[in-house]
């Protein structure tokens, strides 16, 4: 599971995705840039104070740091173009808008204008699904002539393309007519962009840190307002000058870990959670999936022998005060494989190999 930080050129892109991951991109050739970041989750601390583990393991997401583009020139659509085969393979895309003064860093089509941005940008991704789809229509329509086997499959693909292509002549994103699963997993291999959830960034000035998040523009899933080059000189603070860093801002916890929970959540994924004295960690399974995939998470052994899952919630222990205490108040549920697993629950696998 990964998401991709798109926008125009100097947006801040770069700058947010050393924040959220602590890496910095090399600088030279402009080329993508693969980051892994650590999931910022406040139960695991109070775990570990808890069972004193050996180690602590957060959950991870990938991101992707794709260079920007301007679409005022033609060299700037072929860049566009060349990156896009990498957008496609992302389950969620980050537009990293500028709102942010500076003088010296010139502004894509000299202006300031977060959500003009975002609608070029949601025209771009509209007018590369309509060529997508363009495309496999007459490749569907010229394999119905030929007489093969495929043809009720076939048949079935070109209703859903046709949908999908009146949709986006009329600007409709496609997340909002193929909702169905079957009509999901019919183009899934074609990375179509507008069925992607969009999570839209606004870089603020650093005067500006403190703004509330805005409401999500339409389409977009969710929407965090930040200042990117503040949160990365956060990120290279050493953790006890953060907070006076923090106040100085007006703000109480770094933008970063809002985003990565954003996009956390936007890919469907939870977390559930393993204690002990070895380790205290976070696993990262798709939201509704059950106890067997949980356990074959950690590893294949746990799921093929599985017995149990011994699970109490996160808030259930905080409740009880440990895990005695659960016991005795009968929080500790004993949870069979079709069990749906929920965020922050806490489980010890019980399996037999
Ligand atoms: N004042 C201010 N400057 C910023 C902010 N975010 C980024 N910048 C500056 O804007 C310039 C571009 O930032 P990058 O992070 O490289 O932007 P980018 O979107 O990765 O750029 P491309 O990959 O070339 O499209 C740099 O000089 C940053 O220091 C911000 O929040 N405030
Ligand atoms: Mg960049």
């Amino acid at each position: 599971m990964k998401a991709a930080f798109i926008g125009f050129s100097q947006s801040g892109k770069s700058t947010l995705a050393s924040a959220v991951s602590g890496q910095v991109p090399p600088v030279g050739a402009p080329q993508v840039h693969r980051l892994v970041v650590k999931v910022p989750d406040e139960r695991l601390n109070v775990l570990t104070a808890m069972y004193n583990p050996k180690k602590t393991t957060e959950a991870n997401i990938e991101f992707i740091d794709v260079p920007g583009f301007s679409l005022s020139d033609g060299a700037g659509q072929e860049e566009w173009k060349r990156y896009l085969p990498d957008i496609r393979q992302a389950e969620l895309l980050v537009a990293v808008l500028r709102d942010f003064d500076n003088p010296s860093v010139p502004a894509y089509r000299d202006r300031v204008d977060p959500k003009a941005d975002l609608e070029e940008i949601r025209d771009e991704l509209l007018y590369a699904d309509l060529e997508t789809v363009t495309n496999r229509i007459e490749r569907v329509e010229k394999s119905l002539k030929k007489p093969t086997k495929t043809h009720e499959q076939e048949k079935r693909e070109l209703a859903v393309l046709q949908r999908a292509h009146q949709a986006l002549e009329n600007t409709t994103p496609l997340s909002e007519v193929l909702a169905a699963d079957e009509d999901r997993r019919t183009v899934a291999s074609f990375g179509l962009l507008t069925l992607k959830p969009l999570v839209a960034v606004f870089n603020v000035s650093d005067d500006q840190a403190s703004n509330p998040d805005p409401e999500p523009p339409p389409h977009a899933v969710g929407a965090v307002s930040l200042c990117a080059a503040a949160e990365w000189d956060i990120s290279q603070l050493p953790p006890g000058d953060r907070a006076a860093f923090l106040a100085d801002l007006g703000v109480e916890t770094p933008a970063r870990d809002r985003l990565i929970r954003k996009c956390y959540e936007a890919l469907g994924l939870i977390s559930f959670l393993t204690v002990g004295p070895d380790e205290v960690r976070a696993w990262t399974i798709p939201s509704g999936g059950d106890a067997v995939e949980a356990a074959r998470k950690i590893h294949s052994d746990i799921a093929r022998g599985f017995i149990r899952a011994e699970t109490v919630a996160y808030a259930d222990l905080m409740a009880d005060g440990d895990m005695k205490g659960a016991k005795a108040a009968g929080h500790v549920r004993q949870e069979g494989k079709t069990y749906i697993v929920q965020d922050g629950d806490i489980i010890n696998f019980k399996f037999n190999v």
